[in-house]
């Protein structure tokens, strides 16, 4: 059986919609995490190193980070055809947009929330030169992928609409049409239902 590492309204309940998504058979364990304030303590039962969610483990096979987790889940439950497989010619695109959501994106948001400058040679870019990047791959759409929904619109999307309300993303049509698409599905809803385990 799978098991997603949890805790409520975290990057974790993304996991929760796309194992939705995928139709999967998944067990949720709820885990406590350090809070923002620095209180709270890593749950021990969690096998992600630093004791953030989400983690999972598939009879024991434990996967953290999400990129790494989107694809395995992907590769593992390719049904409903949210991750294009080795061999696919949107394969490239797919582990290049998974990646450069927590190697780039994310760093990029949390440099500019510190109003810290993103020194040239780090691995990753200030927000201004990263969102037109996004925004020329979402310009064709309706996903990043085009015509197909995949994992990686769950990444982007939900993390656009955490940012629906904060001026640290500058808004746009493109972004707020996105992030209706992924937020009106189904399994989305259903994620929300189960967020609290
Ligand atoms: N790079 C990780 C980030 C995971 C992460 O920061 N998770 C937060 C919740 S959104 C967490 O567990 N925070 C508690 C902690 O840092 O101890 C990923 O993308 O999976």
């Amino acid at each position: 059986m799978l098991t997603l590492f949890h805790r409520p309204k975290t990057r974790s309940t993304r996991f929760i919609f796309l194992l939705e998504e995928l139709d999967a058979p998944y067990r949720i364990q709820v885990v406590s995490t350090r809070n923002r304030d620095g209180s709270g303590t890593a749950d021990p039962a969690n096998p992600h190193p630093h004791g953030k969610v989400p983690a999972i483990s598939d009879d024991g096979t434990v996967v953290f980070e999400s990129p790494a987790i989107a694809l395995y889940l992907t590769d593992k439950f390719p049904r409903n055809g949210l991750g294009p497989l080795a061999g696919d010619a949107q394969r490239g695109a797919y582990l290049s947009w998974l990646a450069y959501c927590s190697g780039v994106f994310e760093p990029a948001i949390m440099s500019k929330f510190m109003k810290t400058e993103v020194p040239a040679s780090a691995g990753w870019m200030p927000l201004a030169a990263v969102m037109p990047v996004i925004l020329q791959q979402l310009e064709p759409g309706p996903y990043l992928l085009g015509e197909r929904f995949s994992a990686a619109d769950i990444l982007y999307g939900t993390t656009f609409a955490l940012f629906a309300q904060n001026p640290l993303i500058p808004r746009s049509a493109l972004i707020d049409d996105y992030v209706a698409r992924i937020v009106a599905r189904p399994a989305f809803e259903r994620a929300l239902a189960r967020d609290g385990g």
